[in-house]
C-alpha cells in the first residue's frame, strides 16, 4: 500500500478509502507512527495549506477532517500501545451560552490529526469545567465563541482560572469567527488562531 494513496484520499475527503487503506497498509507491516505520521498528519497540513491558499474551503475541510478521523480511528489503539508521544494535551469548548460548535469540532478534529490528546467539553462550557480540565491534565485550553454576546465568557473564564490559582499552569488559546488577536491581548489570553488549520500551528507553540 503506497501511503501516498492514503494521503490523498483524505485531502479528497474519501474517508471509506482512508478507512480501507489503513488497514491495508497495517496488514502489510507499516507501523501505525509511520501512516500517521507521513499519511494523516501530512495531509491534514496539506488541507490547512489549501485552506489557507483560498483552495479549499470549510466544507472540504471537514470532509476532509472526517476521513482523516476515520483512519486515526483505526491507528489510535496502536498509537497507545506503542506508546507515540502525545504532542501535548488540549481541553476545548464553546463557552458558557453558546452553542455553535460546528468551528470548535473542526479544531478539535485538526488537533487530534496533528497529535495532540483532545478532551471535547462541549458547547455551553461552564468556567468551572474549563477549571475541572486544568486540573485532569490539559496543557492547553481552547476556548470558542461565535456570539458577540458570549465573547466575554472568555474574559469570565480567565477570570475563573485565576480564582483557582491555576492561570499560570495553562496556556489559553481563543478562536471564533468574532473573536480577534487584538480581542485575545485584551483579555490576557496566551493565543489566537483564526481559523483550524493555524489552531494546530498556535497550540504546538503554546506547549513548546
Ligand atoms: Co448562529 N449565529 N445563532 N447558529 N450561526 C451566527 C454566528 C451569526 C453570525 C449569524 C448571523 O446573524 N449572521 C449570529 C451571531 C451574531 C453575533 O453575535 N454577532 C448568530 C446568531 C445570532 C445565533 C442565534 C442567537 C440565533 C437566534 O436564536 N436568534 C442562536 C444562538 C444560539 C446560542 O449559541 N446560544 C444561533 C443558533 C445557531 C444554530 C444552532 C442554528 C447553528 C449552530 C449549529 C451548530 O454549531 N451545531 C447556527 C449557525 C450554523 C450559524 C452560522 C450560520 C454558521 C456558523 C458556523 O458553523 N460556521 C453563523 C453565521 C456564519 O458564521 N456565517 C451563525 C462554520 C464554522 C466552520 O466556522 O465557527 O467560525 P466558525 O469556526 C472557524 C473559525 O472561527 C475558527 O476555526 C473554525 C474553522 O476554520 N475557530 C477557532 C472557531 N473556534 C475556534 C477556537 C480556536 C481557534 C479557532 O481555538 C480554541
Amino acid at each position: 500500500m503506497d501511503l501516498r494513496e492514503i494521503f490523498q484520499n483524505v485531502v479528497d475527503g474519501q474517508a471509506a478509502d482512508v478507512e480501507a487503506g489503513v488497514k491495508t497498509a497495517l496488514a502489510e507491516g507499516a507501523s501505525a507512527e509511520e501512516i500517521l505520521n507521513k499519511a494523516l498528519i501530512a495531509a491534514m497540513d496539506q488541507v490547512g495549506q489549501l485552506f489557507e491558499e483560498g483552495e479549499l474551503f470549510v466544507p472540504e475541510m471537514l470532509i476532509a477532517a472526517r476521513a482523516m478521523q476515520a483512519g486515526l480511528n483505526h491507528l489510535k489503539p496502536l498509537l497507545v500501545q506503542s506508546g507515540v508521544k502525545s504532542a501535548g494535551k488540549v481541553a476545548i469548548g464553546t463557552v458558557k451560552g453558546d452553542l455553535h460548535d460546528i468551528g470548535k469540532n473542526l479544531v478539535a478534529m485538526m488537533l487530534e490529526g496533528s497529535g495532540f490528546e483532545v478532551m471535547d467539553l462541549g458547547v455551553d462550557v461552564a468556567p468551572e469545567k474549563f477549571v475541572q480540565a486544568v486540573r485532569e491534565g490539559a496543557q492547553v485550553l481552547g476556548f470558542s465563541a461565535l456570539l458577540t454576546t458570549t465573547m466575554s465568557n472568555m474574559e469570565a473564564t480567565l477570570q475563573a482560572l485565576k480564582n483557582a490559582g491555576l492561570r499560570d499552569q495553562v496556556k489559553v488559546m481563543v478562536g471564533g469567527a468574532p473573536v480577534t488577536q487584538d480581542y485575545a491581548n485584551k483579555i490576557g489570553a496566551d493565543g489566537f488562531a483564526p481559523d483550524a488549520s493555524s489552531a494546530t500551528r498556535v497550540a504546538r507553540s503554546l506547549v513548546a
